[in-house]
């Protein structure tokens, strides 16, 4: 009897069992009225009382422990039926991954959303446009050398069918159309006929703006545009305007802020100047103000234009501009917008 209670024992000891059933079986095997434990409790009524104490002592042993692995199988029975039942159901769901907006859109709506504070319209024109709108009403000269084929992309053997190079023609469209006070700005992409590298693509995005009314001075664009940086960039870089030339402006100037990339202490991307070009802007010419109907004895405006891409890079910290276009999901998906 003494080596079946020890056979017991190690099957008790070495019992797996991880279903309901087996649980059970285990049960009814050892412990249940009919099962081996009580069993061999009747017979050890019939052992001789000498070896009754000794008998008795393992068999008391074989059914605490057969009694404790009980309750082991059975509480981990119990916590696996916990990891399959129903989830709190008061929990917020998972979202859904349905993509996130292009850098540049991002870009381009705070843009929107600086200047229409500000209180300036959003006007949008054809990308295809003809000589007038796109150089000679922007008082290009003939023989300018933008007009030329390695700078221009021409769609046809006929000249005056080109791609934009500037928005500016959505501006000659505005002034022409409408009366002032005209106050816009023209986000769109333009093309231009240059080798592709980090610093350079064949097509690009501008917004450009255009303020036209009586009284319109130089102190009005200065300040548009340093409201405009602080904005976009932060309270804390500082703006500098810079002399320069477009044939469509005078006077013209360019819009330099402090490089956000090393704060102004030098670095390549601005060269180790400390300073980096956001937009150029100026005077709308008279010229280009008549020929727009608009008498610029009566009216004046400023204009002012910017590249999108150059936005971006400063404002994400982006050093080739071929990421914007190769649609690469990488790169793409780290401009996590919350929907
Ligand atoms: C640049 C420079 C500029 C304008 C664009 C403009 C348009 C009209 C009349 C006068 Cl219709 N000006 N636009 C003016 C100055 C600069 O863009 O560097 N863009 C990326």
């Amino acid at each position: 009897m003494e080596e079946r209670i020890q056979q017991l024992l190690k099957e008790v000891q070495e019992y797996t069992a991880t279903s309901r059933d087996a649980v059970e079986n285990f049960r009814l095997k050892f412990i249940s009225k009919k099962g081996a434990i009580p069993e061999l409790f009747d017979e050890l009524k019939r052992v001789p009382a000498e070896e009754k104490k000794k008998v008795g002592k393992i068999l008391n042993e074989l059914k605490q422990s057969a009694e404790a692995k009980f309750a082991v199988l059975t509480s981990a029975l119990e916590s696996q039926v916990k990891d399959l039942s129903i989830p709190d159901l008061t929990l917020p769901t998972i979202p859904n991954k349905i993509g996130n907006l292009h850098p540049l859109t991002l870009t381009r709506n705070r843009i929107i959303e600086i200047f229409e504070r500000l209180g300036f319209n959003v006007a949008d024109g054809p990308e295809i446009e003809d000589d007038w709108h796109n150089f000679t009403a922007l008082n290009f000269p003939e023989n300018h050398p933008a007009r030329e084929m390695q700078d221009t992309f021409f769609i046809s053997k006929n000249p005056d069918v080109l791609l934009r190079t500037h928005t500016s023609n959505v501006q000659i469209r505005l002034m022409t159309h409408e009366k002032p006070p005209l106050r816009a700005i023209m986000p769109g992409r333009v093309y231009r006929n240059e080798a592709i590298s980090a610093r350079a693509h064949c097509f690009f995005h501008q917004v450009e703006g255009l303020y036209v009314d009586r009284n319109v001075g130089f102190v009005d664009l200065k300040q548009t545009l340093y409201h405009f940086a602080k904005e976009m960039f932060g309270k804390d870089i500082q703006i500098r305007f810079r002399p320069s030339f477009f044939p469509f402006t005078e006077p013209s100037a360019e819009i330099d802020i402090t490089c956000l990339i090393c704060k102004g202490t030098g670095c390549n991307v601005c060269k180790y100047s400390g300073w980096v070009e956001i937009a150029g802007s100026g005077m709308v010419h008279p010229n280009v103000l008549r020929n727009c109907n608009i008498d610029p004895e009566e009216f004046t405006g400023f204009a002012f234009g910017m590249g999108i891409e150059r936005v971006a890079m400063l404002r994400y910290q982006i050093n080739d501009l071929r990421l914007f276009s190769e649609n690469d999901v990488r790169f793409l998906k780290q401009f996590h917008t919350v929907i």
